[in-house]
Formats: C-alpha cells, sequence, structure tokens
C-alpha cells in the first residue's frame, strides 16, 4: 500500500490550504466509517486523501486531462467543468499517485454525483466528502452525521436529496448521474422498508 504520508505531502502541496484541511478531514471520516461498517481502513484514508486532487486546477486542465485519457464529456460537464474534478482526480491518481486499486479508483471518480450500485468504499468517500467536520454550510448536516453511522445507504439518500435541492434553488445544471443516484437508492430504501 502507497505511504498515506507521502501522499498527504503532496496533497500539501498541490492544493490551497482549505482544500487541504477538508481533505485531511474527509481522510479521517472515511476511515471512521470503514471501521463502522467493516471496510478496508487504508483504502478509504487513501481514497480520502486523494479525492479532491484535480480541485484546485482550471477547467481547461481537468478537460485536458480528461481528454488525454479518453474520458467521455458530457455537454452537463462541458458547461460545468468543476464536476470534471472527479474524473481527473481519479486519472491523476493512477498516474502521479500510483494507485492501482480499481475500488479507490472508483471511489474518486463517483464522489461528486455518486452512481447507482456504489461499493462500500464509494459510498464511505461519497458520505465523508459531505459530512467531514469541517463542513459547515449544508443543512440537516447534524442529522445525516448520525444518520451515516446508523444506514450508510439512508444517508447517501439523503445527501443527494439535498443536494439536489440546493441545486434547484441555486439554478446549477444538474448532471443526470446525480438524479440516477438517488433514483437508484430511494428505490431500494422503498424496497427494503417494503420487505420489513
Ligand atoms: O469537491 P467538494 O466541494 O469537496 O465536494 P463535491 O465533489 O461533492 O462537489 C460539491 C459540489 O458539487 C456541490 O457544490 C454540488 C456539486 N454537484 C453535485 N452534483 C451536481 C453538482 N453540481 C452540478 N452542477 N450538477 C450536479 O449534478
Ligand atoms: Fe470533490
Ligand atoms: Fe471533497
Amino acid at each position: 500500500m502507497i505511504e498515506l504520508r507521502k501522499i498527504r505531502k503532496a496533497m500539501e502541496k498541490t492544493l490551497d490550504p482549505k482544500r487541504y484541511e477538508h481533505t485531511l478531514g474527509v481522510e479521517y471520516t472515511a476511515a471512521a466509517l470503514a471501521m463502522r461498517y467493516g471496510g478496508n481502513i487504508q483504502k478509504a484514508q487513501l481514497a480520502g486523501l486523494l479525492h479532491d486532487c484535480a480541485k484546485c486546477m482550471s477547467g481547461d486542465k481537468m478537460i485536458a486531462i480528461c481528454e488525454k485519457n479518453h474520458a467521455e464529456i458530457s455537454d452537463v460537464e462541458r458547461r460545468n467543468p468543476s464536476l470534471l474534478h472527479a474524473k481527473a482526480g481519479s486519472y491523476l491518481a493512477k498516474t502521479e499517485y500510483k494507485v492501482d486499486d480499481r475500488d479507490v479508483i472508483c471511489a474518486i471518480w463517483n464522489h461528486t454525483t455518486g452512481r447507482p450500485g456504489m461499493s462500500l468504499l464509494e459510498k464511505i468517500v461519497f458520505v465523508a466528502d459531505y459530512i467531514e467536520p469541517g463542513r459547515n454550510k449544508a443543512q440537516n448536516l447534524n442529522m445525516i452525521r448520525q444518520l451515516a453511522f446508523k444506514d450508510l445507504d439512508a444517508a447517501v439518500c439523503q445527501i443527494l436529496e439535498d443536494t439536489l435541492c440546493y441545486l434547484e434553488e441555486r439554478g446549477g445544471e444538474i448532471d443526470p448521474m446525480t438524479r440516477e443516484t438517488l433514483e437508484y437508492y430511494s428505490k431500494d430504501r422503498k424496497q427494503a422498508a417494503g420487505r420489513e
């Protein structure tokens, strides 16, 4: 396993101080969630540390990294290149930081919109990103922080609902994947409730 200490140093160099603090917050929150749900703690830390590694780049740079790697860039992503920091970051994790673990790469790739059928690690990074202690703006944060340690899928669902609500209020363009993920997790939960 790659040395976490080295990655931490690299992130301190490449990110601005606030983003670096956020990154450390996601690292240890992801570790705590991995403990709670029996996931791989080191992988959670690694994915947490690297999830925003492309965040401080320009939109053009992120587009260039994605094009170089032949990633499809949707129209929504082209209009909102900040969405691409997840995909660009996942390529950087592979090439610059030598991560070869598929699950870690996917957790970085999907950390902004989520995706239907996420692995445990993907859900952990998605949720840790939203609830780490440095976050203070989103509504329902206290509730979601508690929920995250009780029912991870329910937390994923609530985060997506609140994100969509925030984007709708703000007039932000919605990536279809954000909606698909919510549909998947709300359906899943309704079915589970029906079985009880
Ligand atoms: O990179 P972070 O700020 O730590 O967190 P993130 O990668 O989850 O990105 C958060 C931002 O992404 C937040 O402002 C909401 C936005 N976002 C999530 N889903 C969508 C979206 N933005 C747009 N335009 N469309 C989406 O579907
Ligand atoms: Fe991010
Ligand atoms: Fe983040």
